[in-house]
């Protein structure tokens, strides 16, 4: 099929398209690396990239991942090249805080972020590897990324967040009053919106990094919204409040007052640590459940109103155009959705017998209460089991044991969530939403397992 009937005019704008075919091209680049001769990972079932082809993945980052004097880039990105003893008992092993004393991951372990080739380096994606992540968090070096204008190094002294507009006492926090404030810690997912934006007309990239890759969980420290809103005494007509980010994008989103009353949080901390510069250092808003696009980076502005301040991101873009030519505006909770991780696109089953079927769910409205599995396409289902605990608005963990006959099977995975929102098909999806928008796709997932293992995207 060509990338035209693939990515159709009605559907998908130019940039939307241009940005599509780009990510098709840089997977099967990095894929195609595995199968140089340097690869040992031909017959195994995680199909693990190569270092070429991680250095295939490196240079689309725009050398990136050479730069910084690893000129010889041995070990994998966050990881040192250490020598291997032949015998670890017959020798002691390194000495301790060699590395300055922050730590690094094993130099064998070397998946990354892909970056979506956008035409320019700061307005971009990069994507979590679902397939190699374990439980429900994502090391928070492998958290997606989505940057409209470049990731800002902001100093946490001069960094302030004001809040004004309809409330009683503006105000204006440094780092520090915030952090004197009654904190909590959340795990929570946050998803773009363009998830899976490839996939509507027929399956597209390979993997599930390409495919469902713009999810991660991160355990979230911070004040709640509510909180700040409370001291500064916010008016009885004010109904949505905006939030500002301190980049070049000056990225502006409402949100609904109750929203910013109910879960929201003003995060400067991801999972354990300060966040990260990818992730808005030193303060960004957390809106659970809510669209990626919603919980602004690098924080500066809060600002109460009685009316939403319909921005550029939500009226131009992160809205969604329905058959009727109307247009769905502030779609903001996350639906229901699931994918199986592994097996996965890409992978290929030595053999048949046992494997566990494993993947993750997750819902912008609350608690995933059922995944089911099917291994024939849709029409039989067995329930998985969930990983407890099972935390509303994140990432959950299922599990199947599979014994795989040999035969051809085709993989799927249904969610249920605690308002009882079910996951569709994509044939639902499409009859509901239409041809024409991009955003919102969290139809059910199919993997074909042919009879010689390799696992590989259909539409079923
Ligand atoms: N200030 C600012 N906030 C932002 C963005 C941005 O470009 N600038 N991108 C948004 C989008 S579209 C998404 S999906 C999420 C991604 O968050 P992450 O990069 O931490 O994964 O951040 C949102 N917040
Ligand atoms: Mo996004």
């Amino acid at each position: 099929m060509s990338h035209n009937e693939r990515f159709p005019a009605s559907r998908y704008g130019p940039v939307e398209r241009k940005m599509a075919e780009s990510l098709v091209e840089l997977e099967s680049r990095i894929l195609a690396g595995e199968t140089e001769e340097d690869c040992d990972c031909k017959e195994g079932m995680f199909n693990g990239l190569s270092r070429r082809g991680l250095l295939a993945g490196g240079l689309a980052m725009g050398g990136a991942a050479l730069a910084g004097g690893r000129a010889a880039a041995e070990a994998p990105p966050g990881a040192q090249e250490y020598y291997v003893q032949p015998d670890p008992t017959k020798e002691q092993g390194r000495i301790i805080l060699d590395d300055g004393g922050y730590g690094s991951r094993s130099q064998f372990e070397n998946e990354v972020r892909w970056r979506y080739p956008t035409a320019s380096l700061d307005s971009s994606w990069s994507m979590t590897p679902l397939a190699s992540g374990h439980g429900v968090i994502t090391p928070s070096g492998l958290h997606f990324e989505r940057h409209h204008g470049g990731i800002p190094a902001i100093d946490p002294e001069t960094h302030t967040l004001v809040l004004h507009g309809m409330v009683d006492q503006p105000m204006r926090f440094t780092m520090d009053d915030l952090k004197r404030l009654p904190a909590v810690s959340r795990l929570h997912f946050i998803e773009c919106s363009g998830n899976g934006l490839t996939e509507w007309v027929e399956p597209t990239l390979k993997t599930v990094q390409g495919t469902h890759g713009l999810t991660s969980t991160s355990e979230w420290t911070g004040v709640r919204l509510s909180t700040v809103l409370e001291m500064a005494g916010i008016q009885d007509s004010a109904a949505w409040i905006l939030a500002e980010g301190a980049d070049a994008a000056v990225m502006t989103r409402s949100v609904p007052i109750d929203k910013a009353m109910d879960d929201a949080i003003l995060a400067y901390a991801q999972n354990g640590e300060a966040l990260r510069p990818e992730q808005g250092y030193p303060l960004r808003l957390l809106l659970p459940g809510y669209e990626g696009n919603t919980h602004i980076k690098w924080l500066r502005r809060l600002e109460v109103s009685d009316k939403p301040f319909m921005t550029r991101e939500e009226t131009s873009k992160y809205t969604d155009l329905m058959p009727d030519g109307t247009a769905r505006q502030f779609s903001m909770e996350m639906d229901t959705k699931s994918v199986i991780t592994f097996p996965s696109g890409a992978m290929k089953l030595p053999r048949a017998g046992f494997y566990e079927i494993t993947g993750l769910a997750w819902s912008g409205r609350g608690a995933i209460t059922r995944v089911e599995v099917s291994a024939d396409g849709g029409q039989t289902w067995q329930e998985a089991q969930l990983e407890g605990p099972v935390l509303p608005k994140c990432h959950t963990r299922f599990r199947l044991p599979w014994t795989w006959t040999g035969e051809e099977a085709v993989l799927q995975s249904r969610a249920v969530d605690d308002t009882g929102s079910i996951q569709p098909t994509l044939q639902e999806l499409v009859e509901v939403r239409g041809t024409k928008s991009v955003y919102h796709l969290n139809a059910i997932q199919s993997w074909h397992i042919a009879a010689n293992g390799e696992v590989t995207n259909v539409h079923a």
